[in-house]
C-alpha cells in the first residue's frame, strides 16, 4: 500500500512552519507513532499532539510565527499547513471510509465530531468556551483552527462540545473527538472505490 505521507513547507511575512505528516501510525500499524509538535504556544502544542496522537498519526511540526503580535497567524497558519499536508497526504480521495463520527469525553466535558472528507470544505463549531485564553491561546482561535484546517484540508467539519465546566477540558475534547473522527473517515476499506454517487471527491 502507498504511504500516506507528505511534507509541507509554508512560509509567509508572518509565520515560517514546516510539517511532516504520516496518516497510518496507528497502535497495531506496525509504524512508529512519533509527534513533536513546537509552535511557540503551549497550548496548541498540546491540542496538536492530542489530535495526532488519537488520530493515528504521526507529525512533526516546527512553526516560527510573529508571537510578538498575538497567537492569531501562528495558530491559523499552523492549522493551515496542517490541513495542506494532511490533504495532500490522503492523495485523491479513494479506498477509504470518507465519514467519521466521534465523541471524545474529557471527565465533565464530552465533545461530538462529524467529518466528511469531501474535498467540499465547511466547518461548523459550537463550542461554547468562555475564558480569554487557554494559557497562551485565545480561545477565540480555535474554532478558527478548526475552520482553516476544514478549508485547507477539503473537509466539512462539525464540532460540538456538548457539555463541560472546565474550558480546557472543553477545548482539549474537542481535538480529541476530532481526531478520533479523523482516525475513522481516512480508515482504509481494503478497495479502491471512490465513495461518492458522484464517482469522484
Ligand atoms: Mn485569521
Amino acid at each position: 500500500m502507498a504511504s500516506r505521507t507528505a511534507s509541507i513547507s509554508r512560509k509567509t511575512a508572518e509565520t515560517d512552519i514546516q510539517v511532516d505528516i504520516n496518516l497510518d501510525c496507528a497502535p497495531g500499524s506496525g509504524v512508529q507513532q512519533v509527534i513533536n509538535v513546537s509552535t511557540g504556544i503551549g497550548f496548541l502544542d498540546h491540542m496538536y499532539t492530542a489530535l495526532a496522537k488519537h488520530g493515528g498519526m504521526s507529525l512533526t511540526m516546527k512553526c516560527k510565527g510573529d508571537l510578538w503580535i498575538d497567537d492569531h497567524h501562528t495558530a491559523e497558519d499552523s492549522a493551515i499547513a496542517l490541513g495542506t499536508a494532511f490533504k495532500e497526504a490522503l492523495g485523491e480521495v479513494r479506498g477509504i471510509k470518507r465519514y467519521g463520527t466521534a465523541f471524545a469525553p474529557l471527565d465533565e466535558a464530552l465533545s461530538r465530531c462529524v467529518i466528511d472528507i469531501c474535498s467540499r470544505p465547511y466547518c461548523v463549531t459550537e463550542l461554547g468556551l468562555k475564558r480569554e485564553k487557554i494559557g497562551e491561546l485565545s480561545t477565540e482561535m480555535i474554532p478558527h483552527i478548526f475552520y482553516s484546517f476544514a478549508i485547507a484540508s477539503g473537509a466539512t467539519l462539525h464540532v460540538d462540545v456538548l457539555r463541560g465546566e472546565n474550558d480546557h477540558h472543553r477545548a482539549e475534547s474537542a481535538f480529541k473527538a476530532v481526531a478520533l473522527a479523523i482516525r475513522q473517515a481516512i480508515e482504509r476499506t481494503g478497495g479502491n472505490e471512490v465513495p461518492s454517487t458522484k464517482g469522484v471527491l
